[in-house]
Formats: structure tokens, sequence, C-alpha cells
């Protein structure tokens, strides 16, 4: 059998992996994006992470800016993190039964988000906003939820949603399996879109259970909110005896150890956490204040529940990566390398004349190819795919993971060294100039 090569890396381990995980698995992979389809590609099978690195089962090693797609801010395998579980471990894996370290977390959660009373612990960043929204729609008695197109939370019925044809602002289902009568139930509007908001309130107002946004979008690549776009759902959401959800399982411990709500100092009514409150194991939240979310079973009626809910494993994971978080000048640390990164990508592209936006707040960064501000999912759009993955092969090339998408984030870690930095920055340079070529 022939190496296969990607330039001089040899990945044929990875190829035959790959042909083996589709046997078994649809698409080889447990989560789509995995796949690299948005790039053109075929995934690297990973043996494993350490600090800001993974390995691939042919030993290429990759300075890593995926880290799981959030959850690895202190680096992979971090030995505080590793310590935390195995000995957890040691005393069971799951009893379903309560436990302390789920108090011990969720303290630690309400403490960073002082919008939160009361934190219910899941499994999943979609079972969390799944089940804010049931709540919303219990509190409210309302049936109505709006959400911003490119916005992801998860893969619920009611959020697998793209807009409607024409003005048509009612959802119809971005996937096969989801009923036309969950979807009109989803207003969609465009991000930063006060004025959209604004009509969508004047004509549903007193339907709207609830506005769910990303207040930090990343799930179209990085976008940032206009300055007057939280303070406008907070203002409009309260006018109408709506509800408003800050689904921050990506912005979450990233933007800023309190989150987004920290940062543009907005206090939602309900907010949903992940990735890294898990440290890399599977955990999701949502909480929020004390007379919505006393409404969750057994306190209330709205019924939601879960097996492995608050996991000791997960909950001591999520702790040792909270301790870590809580170490003074840590957020200055990680904007600073992805501030780093967003400056050397913009660099880097102008030197070989591509058109390029870049945006870096806390722990996360975006990269457009794109000539215009990215403000919302259509103009998301307009960033150069094509040319986008060029570059994402020419970087794992150099030994740079990134997002397998355009339209996707890029993290950062307390594992991250200046050298790793001026690698990767270096790397763009030679990636760019490659990319560039083949246009
Ligand atoms: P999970 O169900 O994947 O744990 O969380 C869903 C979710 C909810 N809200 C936000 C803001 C999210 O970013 C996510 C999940 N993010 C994606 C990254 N684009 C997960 C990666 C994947 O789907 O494999």
């Amino acid at each position: 059998m022939t190496n296969e090569t990607m330039g001089s890396r040899n990945v044929q381990r990875s190829k035959d992996a790959f042909v083996e995980a589709k046997k078994v698995i649809p698409g080889g992979v447990n989560s789509p994006v995995r796949a690299f389809r948005a790039v053109d590609g075929d995934p690297l099978f990973i043996e494993r992470g350490v600090g800001a690195y993974l390995y691939d089962i042919d030993g290429n090693r990759y300075i890593d800016y995926m880290l799981s797609w959030g959850p690895l801010i202190a680096g992979h395998a971090h030995p505080d993190v590793v310590q935390a579980v195995t000995s957890q471990a040691l005393y069971g894996t799951s009893f379903g039964a309560p436990t302390e370290i789920e108090t011990k977390l969720a303290n630690e959660v309400i403490k960073a988000f002082p919008s939160m009373d009361l934190v219910r612990m899941v499994n999943s960043g979609t079972e969390a906003t799944m089940s804010a929204i049931r709540l919303a729609r219990a509190f409210t008695k309302r049936q109505r939820i709006v959400k911003f197109a490119g916005c992801y939370h998860g893969h619920s019925d009611g959020l697998l949603i793209r807009a409607g044809s024409g003005v048509a602002t009612f959802g119809l289902p971005d996937s096969p399996g989801v009923l036309p009568g969950v979807a009109q139930y989803t207003l969609l509007v465009p991000y930063n879109d006060i004025h959209a908001v604004k009509r969508i309130f004047e004509q549903f107002g007193d339907e709207i259970a609830a506005v769910i946004v990303e207040p930090v979008a990343g799930n179209m690549g990085m976008v940032l909110p206009q300055p007057d776009f939280l303070p406008f759902l907070r203002t409009i959401t309260k006018e109408y005896g709506a509800l408003l959800i800050f689904d921050e399982v990506m912005t979450g411990f990233r933007i800023a150890y309190g989150g987004a709500q920290e940062a543009y100092g907005i206090r939602p009514d309900l907010t949903t956490l992940g990735k890294v409150i898990g440290g890399g194991l599977p955990v999701g939240a949502y909480g929020g204040r004390e007379e919505i979310i006393s409404m969750v079973a057994p306190l209330g009626s709205v019924y939601q529940a879960g097996t492995l809910s608050g996991n000791p494993l997960a909950m001591a994971a999520g702790l040792a990566t909270l301790t870590l978080l809580q170490q003074p000048g840590v957020y200055d640390r990680l904007s600073s390398i992805a501030t780093r990164l967003a400056e050397g990508f913009a660099l880097a592209a102008k030197k070989y004349g591509l058109d390029a936006n870049v945006v870096a707040k806390g722990a996360m960064f975006g990269t457009f190819f794109a000539k215009d501000p990215i403000t919302d999912y259509t103009s998301a759009q307009t960033a150069d795919t094509a040319l986008y993955a060029r570059y994402f092969h020419a970087m794992l090339e150099r030994g740079v993971y990134l997002a397998p998408s355009q339209l996707e984030a890029g993290f950062v870690s307390l594992a991250h060294t200046d050298e790793d930095v001026d690698r990767t920055v270096e790397a763009m340079v030679e990636a760019m100039e490659v990319a560039s070529q083949n246009r």
C-alpha cells in the first residue's frame, strides 16, 4: 500500500482508520463537522493530546486551536484535570444519586455568573438550550422563540431552523425530520439587526417566550455583538415580558471568567453553559433567576432529567479546570494570545493581497477571508471558503490544527506558549503564500 502523504506528512494510518470508521459509524465520525467536509479533506485520527498539542495516529504533532471545540481551555491532559478525574474514578464513576462535588461545581458556576440563582447540570449544550427553552415557555406561558441566523444552539428540533423565504420570519426546518409544526414557533432574525428584532416584537411580542442568542457568536465564525445589540435585546425582552437567554455554551469562562454577560455587563434571565465547565468531559448546564429556574422538577413542574447529569467525573474535570482559570492574570494571557493570532492572520493575508477580517476577544479568535466586516450570517457567507480550505490544509502541513471550517471560531488555552504563537504566525505567512497561489 503506498504511503498516503499530505506533502511531507505521512497520514496513512488516519486514512486507513477513516475507512474502518465509516464501516460502522455514519460518515466515520460522531459529530458531522469532524469529517472535514467543509475543507474538502479527510479527518486526522487523534491518538493523544498534551498541553497545546495534538498527536495524530501517524505521529504528526499539531499546535491545537480547536481544543475539542472549546472545552480544553487548560490544554489537553492538564495534570490537575487528569489527577482530579483519576482520583474520582477510583471512588466510582456514576451513582445516579446526589454527590457533594455537584454542589461544589454549581457553587463555582453561580459565583461566576451572578445572574444564576440556581443551576442544573445536564450532559451537553444541546440539552441545556433545549431545557432552557422549555422552561422559558412554561414560565411565560407563551410559545414562540426568537433565534438569530448563524447562531447554533445544539440540535434540538426547535433550534434546527433556517430562514423562511422572502421576508417571512417564520422558521423552516433546517433538517429532515424536524416538523414544520415545530419550526413555525421559531422566529428567525439576522444577528446584530435591532430593527428586525423590533419589527418581530411589534408583530408577535405577546407570543414570544424568549430570545436565545450567542452573546458573542462563534458558530458562523466569530462575530461580535455591535455595541447596541445586547442592551437592546435586554430592553425589548423586558418591555414585552419575554425572557432573554444567553447561550454561553461556547463563551462561558472563555470570553471572560463570567462569560459574555460579564464582558458586556448584561444580565440575562437564563444562561446555558457547556464545554469549559466539563473540562473535556460531557457537561451542559442551565440556570437563571430563582422565580424561573425554580419551576424545574422536582422543585417545580417543568420536567427535565438525565441519567448521567452531574456525573462526578465530569464535575471533577470541570472543577479542576475552573480552579486553573481563577489564577490571576489568566484572561489577560489568553486574550493576548488570541489577539496575536488574529493580528498575525491579518498581516499574513495583507502580505499576499488577500481580503481578511479578524476578531479576538477573551480566549477566542475569528479569521475570515472576506473583504467587508462580518456582522451577521449573510456577511459571514461572503467569506472565501475555498481559500480557507487551502489555507487550512497548508496550516496542517505546517503542524497547526485550525477549525476545519471557515464558519467556526478559534480557541486558545493556558498551555499555548509564546513560541507556539510565534510558530503559528510564521506558518500563517507560509500557508497564505501557498493558498494564494492556487486561486
Ligand atoms: P453540544 O450539544 O455540542 O454540547 O452543544 C451545542 C452548542 C450549543 N450552543 C453553542 C453556542 C455551541 O457552540 C454548541 C456546540 N458548538 C459546536 C461547535 N460549532 C460543537 C461542535 C460539534 O457540533 O461537533
